[in-house]
């Protein structure tokens, strides 16, 4: 049996630095970004990730998800980069000599600008071209990775470039929403297939691990801001439908369903993905809640551009990242339990707050994983948690102002300082070895979670 993962995520944009070659670098230097900042060296991890991983070892942990840039390795069409290969490999090797097994991302946001100069992943060729690059991933780095995700969040990224206006290109576009869902869907199969048969041979520590292939699903706990009100019940049940569960069908062989009737053009399905599964697995990146309040006949503002409708981020009793994001755990045991439904192993492959004085992050920390451990108890498969995040970072949009990282960086400097809420981590999984060693049951750790619960 595989150990259970305690890990840390990352991406290669938001901490690399020097990613000059993408749409978000190009985005940034317009001056799309708050307080206008750009992502420059970001954390100076392309100099510093033996130090991050590092880290990442005296934490204890066993796993670390990062993303491979793909902007880095063909930085013009059909022009490789042997040289960021190169890195990717040492990153490899750096995790190996760590005892951290590797969950590679193949896309994080991020495309290269002559992919976004064509029409990004809205362009029809966008799935094949995303198979090249997935294709010389596998055959430079492939045989050392167990795990994959082949796209971060699809949905997330397809509202914030077409809908929401927080994603480069940033235009309102409906149809391109549901292009772009379709396209990546696209991307991931292909890149499913393209893993499963390219990787041949093993190395590595974790030879024996199966392979396995899934993605990360940004999940959203969607609630009627009012219990009795039909409007936002049923855009409650919209929501649910077409943002948790739309990717979640179309990754187990059943009906795509990426528009949403009379709001989205639904596209056309595509035939190579029905009636199979194409994960091994389902990663879910769990943040928080969200009330819809229908704001008909009101002089608020509404958030979409079609409906009166808002999203509402917390209750005026609810505790709230720096983000203004309410903390709700309840909401990732509701999304696991979900999940849970469609019969396959789960990561949760992000969970992370914005708490740049680390006040929130002990608490976040220890009630998420609670919700974790009671779903282990009651029979999710749950494999591996994953902190979001292992260092602060570029918060897109948000610049460098939230602060999501274990590890605070100082960015005059780049010196790396754990935060408290990093030693509490390190303890937990200290605590998890110590009462069950290798195996991957955590019900024991609810004793050790009460007692961290109790010393807050
Ligand atoms: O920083 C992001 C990450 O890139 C994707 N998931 C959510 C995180 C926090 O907003």
């Amino acid at each position: 049996m595989q150990q259970f993962l305690w890990g840390a995520a990352t991406s290669s944009h938001q901490i690399e630095g020097g990613n000059l070659n993408n749409d978000w670098w190009q985005w940034e230097k317009d001056g799309q970004i708050e307080r206008k900042e750009q992502s420059g060296l970001a954390t100076d991890h392309w100099n510093r990730f033996r130090e991050d991983l590092k880290i990442a070892q005296d934490l204890k942990l066993n796993s670390y998800r990062f993303s491979v840039e793909w902007s880095r390795f063909e930085p013009q069409e059909g022009v490789w980069d042997e040289n960021a290969i190169l890195w990717y490999r040492e990153l490899l090797r750096e995790c190996e000599g760590r005892g951290l097994l590797p969950m590679l991302t193949l896309h994080h946001f991020t495309i290269p600008k002559w992919v976004a100069d064509k029409g990004g992943v809205a362009w029809e060729g966008f799935a094949p071209k995303f198979l090249e690059f997935t294709k010389r991933v596998v055959s430079s780095l492939g045989s050392r990775v167990p795990l994959w995700c082949t796209v971060n969040e699809p949905m997330g990224l397809a509202i914030g470039k077409y809908l929401g206006g927080f994603m480069p290109p940033a235009t309102y576009n409906p149809e391109l929403v549901s292009q772009a869902n379709r396209n990546l869907f696209h991307a991931h199969v292909l890149a499913y297939d393209a893993i499963h048969q390219g990787v041949t041979q093993r190395e590595g520590p974790w030879k024996d691990v199966p392979l396995a292939v899934g993605f990360a699903h940004n999940m959203i706990d969607f609630l009627p801001a009012r219990s009795w009100h039909p409007m936002e019940r049923w855009m409650t049940l919209l929501c649910r439908n077409f943002y948790n569960r739309s990717w979640l069908d179309a990754v187990t062989g059943q009906k795509q369903h990426f528009g949403i009737t009379g709001l989205l053009p639904n596209p056309p399905q595509l035939g190579i993905a029905l009636g199979r599964k194409t994960v091994d697995f389902i990663g879910i990146n769990y943040y928080m809640k969200v009330y819809l309040r229908w704001r008909f006949k009101s002089n608020q503002p509404a958030t979409s551009e079609v409906l009166p409708l808002a999203l509402q981020f917390s209750e005026p009793t609810d505790k709230v990242s720096e983000l203004g994001w309410a903390v709700y755990p309840a909401g990732l045991g509701r999304m696991i339990r979900f999940v849970k439904t469609f019969g396959l192993p789960i990561y949760i492959t992000e969970n992370g707050i914005a708490d740049a004085h680390d006040k929130m992050r002990s608490s976040y920390l220890v009630s998420h994983l609670r919700e974790v451990a009671k779903s282990i108890r009651d029979g999710a498969d749950v494999r591996g948690y994953f902190h979001w995040s292992l260092i602060d970072n570029f918060e897109w949009i948000k610049g460098f102002e939230p602060r999501f990282g274990l590890v605070e960086i100082n960015y005059e400097n780049f010196q790396r300082l754990p935060r408290p809420s990093a030693e509490l981590y390190r303890n937990i999984i200290e605590a998890h070895k110590a009462a069950r060693g290798q195996a991957p049951d955590l019900s024991v750790l609810d004793t050790n979670f009460l007692k961290y619960f109790l010393q807050e």
